[in-house]
C-alpha cells in the first residue's frame, strides 16, 4: 500500500467528521513510516470521543474478565447488580484443567452480591461480608477476589476494608479491586488495577514447596490467558524443552502459582499491555528479569524459545530447544507448503485489543499474506512505538486515577539473577531484558495504523482497501460477514484454536485457508443488493409539473 493511497483514505475518513472531532481523531491515525526520523508518534490510551461508537470494554472487564477470569481456585466475587455479574459467569474463553476432580475449579460458577435497590440506597458492605462468609462456608477457597462494579464506586462501599475485615475474621486471603467500569478510559485500567492487587496480596506469598518441578530452568509466563487452549499447548512445549513453568498469568493457573511466581529465574511476557506492570514489579522486588516473547506463529515460537535458552545460557538446554524446533518445524513446513500457495498475497486487517493485532501479524507473514492496516482498541503508545517512549508519555487525569505502586527490593528475597556484565552480554546476543519494540516497527511502510477504531472507520477502510479477511471480535463479526467478507475472531478464536506454538500455527493456517477459500462469501448479498431502494417525490414538485 503506498503512502499516497493511505493518505487519501485517511483524509476521506477525517472529512466525514465535524472539524473539532477530526482534529482530535487524526492524532490516532498514522501512516506507518518505520524508517523515518524522528520516529512517528501516535495518540493512544485517551478517552474515546463521545458518540463515536468505540469497540472498547470497561475497567471491570479488564480486571475481572481478562486478568482474573481464567483463575480457577481464586473465588471471584462480583460486588454489584446481577447484570454485571453475568460477566462473572462461565465463558468459553477461559478453559482450565484442574489436576484432579478434587481440586477447586470456580470457573463454571458466577458469584455476585446481587445488589438490589435498597442495598444501593443504604450501602452494600454488609451484604458483601455476608456473601464472603457464605462463599467460604460453601466452597472453602484459598482466596477470594472482590470486584467493584460502577454502582459500588458511586455509593462508596469500601471493598478493601470489608475484605480486610473478612480476611482477619476467617483466615482466608480476601482482597478487593477498585475496578469500577468507569475508572479508566478502557479495560486497560482494569489490567493495571488487577496487577497491583495481585502484587500486593498474592505474589511473593508462596514458598519453594509450591513450585512444581525441580529443574534448572524456572520460568513464569505472563500475559497468556489460555484462549482456545493456547496455554495447554504452551505447557506441553515448555515440558518438551525441559523448561519448568512455575506460573502462568493467568491461563490454566492456580493461586499457588501466582504466589510463587517470584521464585522463577526468568519472567517471559506475552501480552505486554495487560501485565507488564507485574513483570516490572517482580523484577524490582525480587530481581527476576523479564523478556518479551511471542508464541503466536511458528517462527515466532522458535525465536521465543531460543531467546529463553540464550538467557539461561546452558548448552544442553540450547541443544534441546533446537531439537524441539527441528521436530516441530517439520510438520509446520509440510502444512505451509500445502496452504501457502492458496493464500499468498491475500490482504489482512487486524483491529484487536492491546497485543494480538501485533502478535498475529507474524502468523500472516508466515503464510505470505499482507497486513495493510492494524490497530489496537486500548493499547498505549509503548505497544505501538516501543517502550523507549514510556518516559515521554503524558500522564493525564485518567492515568493518574490508577495507583502506581512504589516497589523496592525485598530485604530478604531480592536476588538479582544476572550481573550487569551478563545483562550486557545478553543484549549483545540480541536478548534485551525489559524491552518491547512495539507493533509499528514491524509493519510495512504505508500501512495504516488506527487506534480505537470505530464502526464508521471500519466500514470505510473495508470499502477502500477491500481486504480478503478482517480480524476483530464478536461486535464486528456479523456486520462484516454480511458484507461478504470473512471475519476471524481473535479474542476467542470462534470455534477454533489453539493457535499458540507450532501446533497452533498449523491450526491457524488451516482455519484461515478454509475461511478465505470457501465459496460461501460469493453467495452473500447484502440487503441493499436485493431490494430496490424506496424513492419519492415532493407533492408540491408534482403540482408544479
Ligand atoms: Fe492482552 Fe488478552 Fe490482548 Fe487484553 Fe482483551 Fe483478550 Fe485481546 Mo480480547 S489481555 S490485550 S484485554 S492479549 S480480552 S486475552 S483478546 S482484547 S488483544
Amino acid at each position: 500500500m503506498s503512502i499516497e493511497r493511505s493518505q487519501e483514505i485517511k483524509d476521506k475518513m477525517l472529512a466525514a467528521y465535524p472539524t473539532r472531532t477530526a482534529r482530535k481523531r487524526q492524532k490516532q491515525y498514522l501512516i506507518n513510516e518505520p524508517a523515518v526520523e524522528p520516529k512517528q508518534e501516535i495518540q493512544a490510551n485517551v478517552r474515546t470521543l463521545p458518540g463515536i461508537i468505540s469497540q472498547r470494554g470497561c475497567t471491570y472487564a479488564g480486571c475481572k474478565g481478562v486478568v482474573l477470569g481464567p483463575t480457577r481456585d481464586i473465588l471471584n466475587l462480583v460486588h454489584g447488580p446481577i447484570g454485571c455479574g453475568y460477566y462473572a459467569w462461565l465463558t468459553r474463553r477461559n478453559q482450565t484443567r484442574p489436576e484432579s476432580d478434587k481440586d477447586a475449579n470456580y470457573v463454571p460458577y458466577c458469584f455476585s452480591t446481587d445488589m438490589q435497590d435498597q442495598n444501593i440506597i443504604f450501602g452494600g458492605e454488609k451484604k458483601l461480608k455476608l456473601a464472603i462468609e457464605e462463599a467460604i462456608e460453601i466452597f472453602g477457597p484459598k482466596a477470594i477476589g472482590v470486584f467493584s462494579t460502577c454502582p459500588i464506586g458511586l455509593i462508596g462501599d469500601d471493598v478493601h476494608a470489608a475484605s480486610r475485615e473478612m480476611s482477619e475474621k476467617t483466615g482466608v486471603n480476601v482482597f478487593g479491586f477498585s475496578c469500577e467500569g468507569y475508572k479508566g478510559v478502557s479495560q486497560s485500567a482494569g489490567h493495571h488495577i488487577a496487577n497491583n492487587q495481585l502484587f500486593k496480596h498474592v505474589i511473593g506469598k508462596g514458598t519453594k514447596c509450591c513450585v512444581k518441578g525441580s529443574g534448572k530452568f524456572k520460568v513464569a509466563l505472563l500475559g497468556e490467558y489460555n484462549i482456545g487452549g493456547d496455554a495447554f499447548v504452551l505447557e506441553e512445549l515448555f515440558e518438551k524443552c525441559g523448561i519448568d513453568l512455575v506460573a502462568t498469568f493467568s491461563g490454566n493457573s492456580t493461586y499457588d502459582q501466582f504466589a510463587s511466581a517470584h521464585l522463577a529465574d526468568l519472567t517471559v511476557v506475552m501480552c505486554h499491555r495487560s501485565i507488564n506492570y507485574v513483570a516490572d514489579m517482580i523484577e524490582k522486588k525480587y530481581g527476576v528479569p523479564w523478556i518479551k516473547v511471542n508464541f503466536i506463529g511458528a517462527e515466532a515460537s522458535a525465536k521465543a524459545l531460543r531467546k529463553i535458552a540464550e538467557y539461561f545460557g546452558d548448552e544442553e538446554l540450547k541443544a534441546r530447544v533446537e531439537k524441539v524446533i527441528v521436530e516441530e518445524m517439520a510438520h509446520v513446513k509440510e502444512e505451509l507448503a500445502l496452504i501457502k500457495p492458496k493464500v499468498q498475497g491475500k490482504i489482512v486487517m487486524l483491529f484487536v485489543g492491546g497485543s494480538r493485532a501485533h502478535h498475529y501479524q507474524e502468523l500472516f507473514r508466515e503464510m505470505g499474506m499482507k497486513v495493510v492496516a492494524a490497530g489496537y482498541e486500548f493499547a498505549h503508545r509503548d505497544d505501538y512505538e516501543g517502550r523507549r517512549v514510556i518516559p515521554d508519555i503524558k500522564v493525564d487525569a485518567d492515568s493518574r486515577n490508577i495507583e502506581e505502586l512504589d516497589v523496592h527490593p525485598d530485604p530478604k528475597e531480592y536476588r538479582p539473577r544476572k550481573t550487569p556484565a551478563e545483562i550486557e552480554a545478553l543484549a549483545a546476543k540480541g536478548v534485551k531484558l525489559k524491552d518491547y519494540e512495539g507493533m509499528m516497527p514491524e509493519m510495512d511502510e504505508g500501512t495504516l495504523v488506527i487506534d480505537d477504531i470505530n464502526h464508521f472507520e471500519t466500514e470505510m477502510i473495508i470499502e477502500k482497501y477491500k481486504p480478503d479477511i478482517f480480524c476483530a471480535g464478536i461486535k464486528e463479526k456479523y456486520v462484516i460477514q454480511k458484507m461478504g467478507m470473512p471475519l476471524k475472531q481473535l479474542h476467542n478464536y470462534d470455534y477454533g484454536g489453539p493457535y499458540a506454538s507450532f501446533v497452533g500455527a498449523v491450526n491457524f493456517y488451516r482455519d484461515i485457508e478454509r475461511m478465505l477459500n470457501t465459496r460461501v462469501w460469493k453467495h452473500i448479498r447484502a440487503p441493499w443488493h436485493k431490494t430496490e431502494p424506496l424513492a419519492a417525490t415532493y407533492i408540491n414538485e408534482l403540482a408544479e409539473v
